[in-house]
């Protein structure tokens, strides 16, 4: 087996962040673990890290159909998803079409309001401060978390984003009340969609009675919070059913791989030793330990990053290295999704 991290390197209020054996990967483990009011309330609601997770795999496929880049990979177990790895950009991006929640409480506004026109909102990610709202001056001259044309671009994916669940829940009896998004850049300098996509980030009504289907009724005590749940996924699977846009669950990811295989050190190595020779008689004196080997490049597809290092391991201790006397490095990069 590869070498499975079993602490995680970040632990949140409702997930575990793991590294996996490629840097730029993560695994992000869904927990039952709920929290509200920036954590001063906490609970459990049951088989919520299941939920969450399917919901959240099925909805950024949905996304990534229209083209917008997250940070979704694909759900390697009932709990997990695995993920790029990016930098978050510590805001909170709230898209709001109803009044409710805090918006509410700062206007006075009564719950249920339809707004004019959907509203961006940023706040700062941050728990001991309350996740405050945020002006974009705020954001760019005083925090300096982000740039004005970042900004520009965030709001316009969450509009755009926005737009797309709209449609989407309402075919299948649901109004999206309002919802958080997070964003972050990977390691090449791409802006991606992360975090999670489930009822613990939006508030979603029952088009037809207003019933609450999210996290309120853990907020406010309503019970029924796990029927609510699932009710939920029941619902997004229903969407995925109707779409015009299938999200291609059957379509395996693709890793570009790179194997190195040297010899082992305690090994002779007379290639080595011809190369490091030659070396020293052409004055360059300050070569040692020459090493030579060979490198094997292809593409595998398969279910998860995990499962396929794991067969290049096999190939590699089955015929591309001899392991009694060489080394194998393994190198995979994700090339689709
Ligand atoms: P919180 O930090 O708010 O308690 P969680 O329990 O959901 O939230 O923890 C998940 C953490 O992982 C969050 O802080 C989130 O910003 C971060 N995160 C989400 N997606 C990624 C990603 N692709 N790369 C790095 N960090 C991520
Ligand atoms: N949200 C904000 N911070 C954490 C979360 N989950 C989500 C809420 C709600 C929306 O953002 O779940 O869907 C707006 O929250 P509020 O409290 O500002 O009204
Ligand atoms: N996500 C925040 C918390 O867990 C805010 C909320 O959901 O009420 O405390």
């Amino acid at each position: 087996m590869p070498s499975l991290s079993t602490k995680p390197i970040y632990s949140g209020k409702a997930k575990d962040i793991f590294e996996t054996d490629d840097p730029s990967i993560l695994r992000a483990f869904f927990r039952d673990s709920a929290t509200a009011f920036n954590a001063q309330k906490k609970g459990e609601i049951q088989n919520k890290g299941k939920i969450n997770a399917s919901i959240s795999a099925l909805l950024f496929k949905l996304v990534e159909q229209t083209g917008i880049k997250t940070h979704f990979i694909n759900q390697v177990s009932d709990n997990e998803l695995l993920v790029k790895r990016v930098t978050i950009i510590p805001l909170e991006v709230i898209i709001r079409n109803i009044a409710a929640g805090s918006l509410c409480k700062r206007l006075g506004i009564k719950e249920g309001k339809v707004l004019k026109a959907p509203i961006v909102e940023f706040s700062y990610k941050n728990d001991e401060l309350g996740d405050p709202l945020l002006t974009k001056a705020y954001i760019i001259n005083a925090l300096e978390v982000s740039d004005e044309n970042t900004l520009r671009q965030i709001t316009n994916l969450a509009l755009k984003i926005n737009e797309l669940f709209k449609e989407f829940f309402l075919n299948v009896g649901i109004k999206v009340v309002d919802f958080k998004l997070e964003f972050g850049f990977d390691k090449d300098g791409n802006l991606l969609l992360a975090d999670e996509l489930s009822p613990d980030n939006f508030r979603f009504w029952d088009a037809k009675t207003n019933e609450k289907l999210d996290k309120d009724r853990f907020r406010q005590d309503l019970g029924n919070v796990e029927g609510a749940y699932e009710e939920m996924l029941k619902r997004v699977k229903e969407g995925v059913n109707k779409s015009s846009i299938q999200p291609q669950v059957n379509i395996l990811p693709s890793f570009l791989v790179r194997v190195q295989v040297l010899p082992k050190s305690d090994i002779l190595d007379p290639q080595g030793q011809a190369i490091e020779k030659a070396l020293m008689s052409l004055g360059y004196k300050d070569v040692k330990n020459v090493k030579v080997g060979k490198e094997i490049v292809f593409e595998i597809s398969s279910d998860s990053e995990i499962s396929a290092r794991e067969k290049v391991k096999e190939m590699c201790e089955k015929l591309l290295a001899n392991p009694v006397i060489e080394d194998y490095k393994i190198e995979l990069v994700v090339k689709n999704k």
